[in-house]
């Protein structure tokens, strides 16, 4: 596997882009001329201006011009790779960061790096996505910087089998991470819907190359909607935002980088110790873990019982009303049924 060699990306931002956007945050509030950012990321003035543009076009309230010098009121909530970086510094998810202002999805570009080679510990992050997906061909709506769309690429050595628990480990992390952002506590229903307030906010996707025995490498796409001030009409009533609940902006790169602290740290729990330690997590936090009644769609059936507990691998047991016992699920929606 190759390591230092990074991979060759179309359309990934501009490393220089990136310098720009540290540059102005490390120097908030201080007046910067457009010819000490060109010589300072060594590029035109020109392409300064350009670029600047481009961050305004993003909500970054830039102030000024080339002659006068740029200056920003704030730090920018852009998720920039130099920044996030240092603040991850210690855990897996540091040093391979990919940023995009704009892609079909992070999730298809993180199984092209997984494809070129690339170490365990990739993060892919776009401010908008044309094309998010969620399960089963749907799609996850990913509105221009109000949102977190964010994959990380691990090469776990397990068994194909316990990819549940990678979604499981994700969404226990995006719980915690936005937890401390909610005065409501989040609800996570089996297996990747994260909700406050009986509404979803954050949505997992796990994809994997593997052989019958043997991952090559999983995708762990994480959607969380942070600062959306309305759901569009289609997911109305069942989707909602963390500044919808609170009333608040949230700083999406402090979100993002709890979320991969916990990540960390539940991926490092779950290698070292398996599903045990994991499972009680999600048994603490989950109110589909037990005793919920569900409604259970899967491809072949739907049909109704009471939630009864995850097997070690993460799918859900549900004891069914027919009378038919209990029914292992591996995949499917599950909605609470009254
Ligand atoms: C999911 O699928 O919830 C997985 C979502 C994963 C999204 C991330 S973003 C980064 C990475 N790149 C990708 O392309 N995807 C991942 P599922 O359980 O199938 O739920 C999809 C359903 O959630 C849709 O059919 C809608 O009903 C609803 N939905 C779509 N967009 C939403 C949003 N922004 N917020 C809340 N619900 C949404």
């Amino acid at each position: 596997m190759p390591k230092k060699r990074t991979a060759s990306l179309p359309g990934v931002t501009d490393k220089r882009i990136d310098a720009l956007v540290t540059l102005l945050a490390d120097n908030a509030t201080v007046v910067i001329s457009g010819a000490k950012i060109a010589e300072e990321i060594g590029v035109s003035r020109q392409s300064v201006w350009r670029w600047i543009e481009t961050l305004r076009s993003l909500g970054v309230k830039v102030k000024g011009h080339g002659s006068s010098g740029y200056h920003i009121e704030q730090a920018p909530d852009i998720l920039a790779p130099q920044m996030l970086s240092h603040r991850l510094y210690g855990t897996a998810f540091a040093k391979r960061i990919y940023h995009y202002f704009k892609i079909d999805s992070t999730n298809t570009v993180a199984l092209q790096l997984g494809e070129q080679g690339e170490p365990h510990g990739a993060v892919v992050l776009a401010e908008a996505q044309t094309a998010g997906r969620g399960r089963a061909g749907r799609k996850w709506i990913s509105e221009k910087s109000a949102g977190i769309h964010c994959t990380v690429l691990l090469r776990p050595k397990i068994s194909p089998a316990l990819a549940p628990l990678l979604t499981i480990v994700a969404g226990l992390a995006a719980r915690d991470a936005a937890a401390e952002e909610l005065d409501g506590i989040p609800d996570i229903r089996w297996p990747n819907d994260i909700l406050v307030n009986g509404r979803k906010f954050s949505g997992v996707l796990t994809e994997m190359q593997a052989e019958p025995d043997r991952m090559h490498y999983a995708v762990v796409g994480i959607g969380i909607n942070v600062n959306q001030t309305k759901m569009p009409a289609e997911l109305a009533g069942i989707a909602t935002s963390l500044r919808m609940e609170t009333g608040k902006i949230h700083s999406r790169i402090d979100v993002l980088v709890r979320l991969l602290r916990h990540l960390d740290r539940y991926y490092n729990l779950f290698i070292a110790e398996g599903a045990t330690p994991i499972l009680r997590r999600f048994a603490e936090v989950s109110s589909y873990f037990q005793g919920k009644r569900v409604r259970i769609t899967t491809a072949i059936e739907t049909f109704t019982g009471v939630t009864a507990g995850l097997e070690p691998s993460g799918v859900l047991r549900v004891l069914r009303d027919d009378g038919g016992g209990i029914e292992p699920v591996l995949s499917g929606d599950v909605a609470e049924a009254s």
